[in-house]
Protein backbone atom coordinates (compact mmCIF):
# COMPACT_ATOMS: atom_id res chain seq x y z
CA UNK A 1 0.00 0.00 0.00
CA UNK A 2 1.14 3.48 -0.98
CA UNK A 3 1.35 6.64 1.42
CA UNK A 4 -1.26 8.30 -0.60
CA UNK A 5 -3.37 5.34 0.30
CA UNK A 6 -2.26 5.12 3.38
CA UNK A 7 -2.99 8.62 4.59
CA UNK A 8 -6.71 8.49 3.07
CA UNK A 9 -7.64 5.58 5.07
CA UNK A 10 -9.60 6.69 7.60
CA UNK A 11 -8.88 5.62 11.74
CA UNK A 12 -11.07 6.28 14.30
CA UNK A 13 -10.52 5.87 17.95
CA UNK A 14 -13.40 5.85 20.31
CA UNK A 15 -11.93 5.86 23.53
CA UNK A 16 -15.46 5.88 26.21
CA UNK A 17 -17.41 8.72 25.01
CA UNK A 18 -15.20 10.20 23.14
CA UNK A 19 -15.18 9.59 19.34
CA UNK A 20 -11.63 11.27 17.58
CA UNK A 21 -11.25 11.06 13.82
CA UNK A 22 -7.75 10.89 13.46
CA UNK A 23 -7.50 12.97 10.26
CA UNK A 24 -4.49 14.91 12.24
CA UNK A 25 -2.36 14.21 14.89
CA UNK A 26 -3.20 14.09 18.20
CA UNK A 27 -0.67 14.76 20.90
CA UNK A 28 -0.69 12.66 24.40
CA UNK A 29 1.16 14.73 27.57
CA UNK A 30 2.94 12.92 29.92
CA UNK A 31 2.40 13.96 33.37
CA UNK A 32 4.21 11.75 36.12
CA UNK A 33 3.25 11.19 39.24
CA UNK A 34 6.57 9.88 41.06
CA UNK A 35 9.52 10.98 42.81
CA UNK A 36 11.77 11.17 39.79
CA UNK A 37 9.12 13.19 37.74
CA UNK A 38 9.98 16.92 39.19
CA UNK A 39 13.57 18.04 38.48
CA UNK A 40 15.38 15.40 40.74
CA UNK A 41 14.50 16.65 44.27
CA UNK A 42 12.78 12.62 45.32
CA UNK A 43 9.66 13.90 46.52
CA UNK A 44 6.59 13.21 44.62
CA UNK A 45 4.71 16.61 43.35
CA UNK A 46 1.43 17.76 44.94
CA UNK A 47 -2.02 17.07 43.47
CA UNK A 48 -1.59 20.65 42.77
CA UNK A 49 1.25 21.25 40.93
CA UNK A 50 0.54 17.69 38.69
CA UNK A 51 -3.31 19.12 38.13
CA UNK A 52 -1.76 22.62 37.10
CA UNK A 53 0.68 20.93 35.23
CA UNK A 54 -1.80 18.83 32.84
CA UNK A 55 -4.16 21.23 32.17
CA UNK A 56 -1.59 24.02 31.28
CA UNK A 57 -0.76 21.07 28.61
CA UNK A 58 -4.97 20.80 27.66
CA UNK A 59 -4.43 24.83 27.59
CA UNK A 60 -1.40 24.30 24.97
CA UNK A 61 -3.56 21.78 22.81
CA UNK A 62 -2.79 18.34 23.90
CA UNK A 63 -5.73 16.12 23.28
CA UNK A 64 -5.38 13.42 25.81
CA UNK A 65 -2.94 13.94 29.24
CA UNK A 66 -1.61 9.87 30.05
CA UNK A 67 -0.89 10.04 34.00
CA UNK A 68 1.86 7.55 35.49
CA UNK A 69 2.03 7.11 38.72
CA UNK A 70 4.93 3.94 38.60
CA UNK A 71 8.61 5.04 36.40
CA UNK A 72 9.66 2.33 33.93
CA UNK A 73 13.24 3.61 34.69
CA UNK A 74 15.63 0.87 34.95
CA UNK A 75 16.80 1.26 38.87
CA UNK A 76 12.94 2.89 39.84
CA UNK A 77 11.52 1.11 42.69
CA UNK A 78 8.66 -1.10 42.07
CA UNK A 79 5.17 0.70 43.81
CA UNK A 80 2.55 -1.53 45.38
CA UNK A 81 -1.06 -1.30 43.79
CA UNK A 82 -2.11 0.77 46.79
CA UNK A 83 0.48 3.47 46.45
CA UNK A 84 -0.32 3.79 42.25
CA UNK A 85 -3.54 3.87 43.23
CA UNK A 86 -3.07 6.63 45.90
CA UNK A 87 -0.82 8.35 43.89
CA UNK A 88 -2.56 8.65 40.00
CA UNK A 89 -6.87 8.35 41.10
CA UNK A 90 -7.19 12.23 42.20
CA UNK A 91 -6.03 13.57 39.68
CA UNK A 92 -7.65 11.48 37.23
CA UNK A 93 -10.31 12.11 38.83
CA UNK A 94 -9.99 15.75 38.51
CA UNK A 95 -8.87 15.91 34.91
CA UNK A 96 -12.05 13.43 33.80
CA UNK A 97 -14.58 15.67 35.73
CA UNK A 98 -13.11 18.74 33.92
CA UNK A 99 -14.06 16.54 30.89
CA UNK A 100 -10.37 16.22 29.72
CA UNK A 101 -9.74 12.79 28.11
CA UNK A 102 -7.41 11.06 30.61
CA UNK A 103 -4.95 7.82 29.78
CA UNK A 104 -3.32 6.30 32.56
CA UNK A 105 -0.05 4.17 31.82
CA UNK A 106 -0.19 1.24 34.36
CA UNK A 107 0.95 -2.44 33.97
CA UNK A 108 -1.50 -3.13 37.06
CA UNK A 109 -4.89 -4.70 36.04
CA UNK A 110 -5.74 -3.30 40.08
CA UNK A 111 -4.89 -0.03 39.09
CA UNK A 112 -6.47 -0.09 35.46
CA UNK A 113 -9.83 -1.02 37.08
CA UNK A 114 -9.94 2.20 39.67
CA UNK A 115 -8.33 4.22 37.19
CA UNK A 116 -11.53 3.16 34.59
CA UNK A 117 -13.65 4.12 37.18
CA UNK A 118 -12.34 6.91 38.03
CA UNK A 119 -13.17 8.29 34.72
CA UNK A 120 -9.88 7.21 32.53
CA UNK A 121 -11.04 6.42 28.88
CA UNK A 122 -7.68 4.93 27.80
CA UNK A 123 -4.97 2.44 29.40
CA UNK A 124 -1.60 3.18 28.04
CA UNK A 125 0.43 -0.49 29.02
CA UNK A 126 3.82 -0.88 28.19
CA UNK A 127 3.57 -4.75 28.85
CA UNK A 128 0.68 -4.34 25.94
CA UNK A 129 -2.20 -5.88 28.80
CA UNK A 130 -0.02 -9.16 29.39
CA UNK A 131 -0.50 -9.56 32.75
CA UNK A 132 -3.22 -12.06 33.67
CA UNK A 133 -6.24 -10.18 33.96
CA UNK A 134 -4.81 -7.07 32.34
CA UNK A 135 -6.88 -7.69 29.09
CA UNK A 136 -10.29 -8.75 30.47
CA UNK A 137 -10.04 -5.60 32.96
CA UNK A 138 -10.10 -3.84 30.06
CA UNK A 139 -12.67 -6.01 28.17
CA UNK A 140 -15.83 -5.28 30.38
CA UNK A 141 -14.66 -1.21 30.32
CA UNK A 142 -15.02 1.23 26.91
CA UNK A 143 -11.72 2.20 27.35
CA UNK A 144 -9.11 2.58 24.83
CA UNK A 145 -5.70 0.95 25.27
CA UNK A 146 -2.70 1.27 23.61
CA UNK A 147 -0.58 -1.67 23.49
CA UNK A 148 3.09 -1.14 23.58
CA UNK A 149 6.03 -3.91 22.48
CA UNK A 150 8.84 -4.11 24.64
CA UNK A 151 11.67 -6.72 24.76
CA UNK A 152 12.74 -8.52 27.81
CA UNK A 153 11.78 -5.89 31.12
CA UNK A 154 12.94 -2.51 32.50
CA UNK A 155 15.56 -3.02 34.60
CA UNK A 156 17.79 -5.10 31.82
CA UNK A 157 15.51 -4.38 28.64
CA UNK A 158 18.56 -2.20 27.52
CA UNK A 159 21.00 -4.72 28.31
CA UNK A 160 21.45 -6.48 24.92
CA UNK A 161 18.17 -6.42 23.05
CA UNK A 162 18.59 -9.02 19.92
CA UNK A 163 16.33 -9.30 16.93
CA UNK A 164 16.90 -11.29 13.72
CA UNK A 165 14.30 -8.56 11.82
CA UNK A 166 12.70 -5.77 14.10
CA UNK A 167 9.82 -4.64 12.32
CA UNK A 168 9.04 -8.14 11.72
CA UNK A 169 9.14 -9.37 15.38
CA UNK A 170 7.67 -6.01 16.85
CA UNK A 171 5.09 -5.76 14.17
CA UNK A 172 4.10 -9.58 14.54
CA UNK A 173 3.28 -8.99 18.64
CA UNK A 174 1.38 -6.12 17.85
CA UNK A 175 -1.21 -7.90 15.95
CA UNK A 176 -1.23 -10.78 17.72
CA UNK A 177 -1.90 -8.45 21.09
CA UNK A 178 -4.51 -6.62 18.93
CA UNK A 179 -6.04 -9.98 17.72
CA UNK A 180 -5.94 -11.08 21.35
CA UNK A 181 -8.03 -7.79 22.67
CA UNK A 182 -10.56 -8.41 19.57
CA UNK A 183 -11.32 -11.92 20.32
CA UNK A 184 -12.02 -10.58 23.66
CA UNK A 185 -14.89 -8.24 22.36
CA UNK A 186 -12.05 -5.26 22.13
CA UNK A 187 -13.35 -3.14 19.54
CA UNK A 188 -10.56 -2.30 16.98
CA UNK A 189 -11.86 1.21 17.15
CA UNK A 190 -10.03 1.18 20.91
CA UNK A 191 -6.71 -0.35 20.06
CA UNK A 192 -3.66 1.96 19.62
CA UNK A 193 -0.41 0.12 18.80
CA UNK A 194 3.00 1.47 19.82
CA UNK A 195 6.44 0.15 18.76
CA UNK A 196 7.84 1.04 22.43
CA UNK A 197 10.91 3.08 21.15
CA UNK A 198 13.64 2.40 23.53
CA UNK A 199 12.19 -0.46 25.32
CA UNK A 200 14.51 -3.43 24.48
CA UNK A 201 16.19 -1.77 21.44
CA UNK A 202 19.51 -0.17 20.24
CA UNK A 203 19.60 3.23 18.40
CA UNK A 204 19.76 0.75 15.25
CA UNK A 205 16.63 -1.15 16.35
CA UNK A 206 14.76 2.62 16.94
CA UNK A 207 16.30 3.66 13.61
CA UNK A 208 15.43 0.63 11.80
CA UNK A 209 11.40 0.82 13.49
CA UNK A 210 10.90 4.19 12.18
CA UNK A 211 12.19 3.10 8.91
CA UNK A 212 9.41 0.51 9.38
CA UNK A 213 6.33 2.71 10.81
CA UNK A 214 4.57 2.75 7.86
CA UNK A 215 4.33 -1.01 7.73
CA UNK A 216 3.00 -1.06 10.90
CA UNK A 217 0.64 1.68 10.42
CA UNK A 218 -0.38 -0.78 7.45
CA UNK A 219 -2.15 -2.85 9.85
CA UNK A 220 -5.16 -0.10 10.37
CA UNK A 221 -4.52 0.71 13.68
CA UNK A 222 -3.69 4.12 15.03
CA UNK A 223 0.01 4.45 15.69
CA UNK A 224 1.35 6.22 18.79
CA UNK A 225 4.85 7.00 18.63
CA UNK A 226 6.76 7.90 22.15
CA UNK A 227 10.09 9.76 21.46
CA UNK A 228 10.50 12.75 24.00
CA UNK A 229 13.58 13.17 25.45
CA UNK A 230 14.71 9.28 24.53
CA UNK A 231 18.48 8.23 24.49
CA UNK A 232 18.34 7.01 20.98
CA UNK A 233 18.12 10.92 20.58
CA UNK A 234 20.83 11.44 22.64
CA UNK A 235 22.78 9.63 20.71
CA UNK A 236 21.89 11.10 17.66
CA UNK A 237 22.44 14.56 19.25
CA UNK A 238 25.25 14.15 21.78
CA UNK A 239 22.85 15.94 23.96
CA UNK A 240 21.54 15.37 27.49
CA UNK A 241 17.92 14.52 28.49
CA UNK A 242 16.66 18.45 29.24
CA UNK A 243 18.31 19.40 26.20
CA UNK A 244 16.51 17.08 23.70
CA UNK A 245 13.50 19.35 22.79
CA UNK A 246 14.27 20.48 19.35
CA UNK A 247 15.42 16.42 18.39
CA UNK A 248 12.20 15.40 20.56
CA UNK A 249 10.19 17.38 17.82
CA UNK A 250 12.10 16.00 14.98
CA UNK A 251 11.38 12.48 16.03
CA UNK A 252 7.70 13.28 16.67
CA UNK A 253 7.03 14.93 12.94
CA UNK A 254 9.07 12.03 11.13
CA UNK A 255 7.03 9.65 12.72
CA UNK A 256 4.14 11.46 11.94
CA UNK A 257 4.98 11.74 8.51
CA UNK A 258 5.47 7.87 8.34
CA UNK A 259 2.05 6.79 9.64
CA UNK A 260 1.90 7.92 13.44
CA UNK A 261 -1.25 9.35 14.56
CA UNK A 262 -0.77 9.93 18.22
CA UNK A 263 2.70 11.05 19.77
CA UNK A 264 3.25 11.27 23.61
CA UNK A 265 5.33 14.12 24.95
CA UNK A 266 6.69 15.90 27.95
CA UNK A 267 6.72 19.45 25.63
CA UNK A 268 3.36 19.51 24.26
CA UNK A 269 3.10 23.22 23.33
CA UNK A 270 6.07 23.16 20.84
CA UNK A 271 5.29 19.66 20.21
CA UNK A 272 1.71 21.61 19.24
CA UNK A 273 3.03 24.48 17.21
CA UNK A 274 5.17 21.90 15.04
CA UNK A 275 2.77 20.14 14.33
CA UNK A 276 0.42 22.70 13.40
CA UNK A 277 2.65 24.37 11.05
CA UNK A 278 3.66 21.31 9.46
CA UNK A 279 0.32 20.27 9.35
CA UNK A 280 -0.14 23.10 7.32
CA UNK A 281 2.14 22.96 4.87
CA UNK A 282 2.61 19.15 4.13
C1 LIG B 1 12.69 5.67 32.01
C2 LIG B 1 12.50 4.74 30.98
C3 LIG B 1 11.89 6.76 32.12
C4 LIG B 1 11.50 4.96 30.09
C5 LIG B 1 10.88 6.97 31.21
C6 LIG B 1 10.70 6.06 30.19
C7 LIG B 1 6.46 5.12 26.43
C8 LIG B 1 5.41 4.87 27.30
C9 LIG B 1 7.14 5.45 28.45
C10 LIG B 1 6.27 4.94 25.03
C11 LIG B 1 4.03 4.33 25.55
C12 LIG B 1 9.61 7.68 28.70
C13 LIG B 1 9.65 6.26 29.17
N1 LIG B 1 7.53 5.50 27.17
N2 LIG B 1 4.19 4.50 26.87
N3 LIG B 1 5.84 5.08 28.54
N4 LIG B 1 5.03 4.55 24.65
N5 LIG B 1 2.84 3.95 25.09
O1 LIG B 1 10.67 8.11 28.17
O2 LIG B 1 7.17 5.10 24.18
O3 LIG B 1 8.61 8.38 28.84
S1 LIG B 1 8.09 5.76 29.82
Amino acid sequence: MNHEKMSDKKLTLAPGAHRWLLDRPCVMGIVNVTPDSFSGCGRLPSFEQSLKEALTMIDDGADIIDVGGESSRPGALPVSDDEERRRVLPLVEALATRGVAVSVDTVKPAVMKAAIDAGAVMINDIQALQSPEALSVVARSEAAVCLMHMQGAPRTMQEAPVYSDVVAEVKAFLLARAHALEAAGVARERIVLDPGFGFGKTVAHNLALMRGLPELAALGYPLLAGWSRKSTLGHLTGRAVDERLAASIAANLAAVARGASIVRVHDVRETVDALRVWCAMV
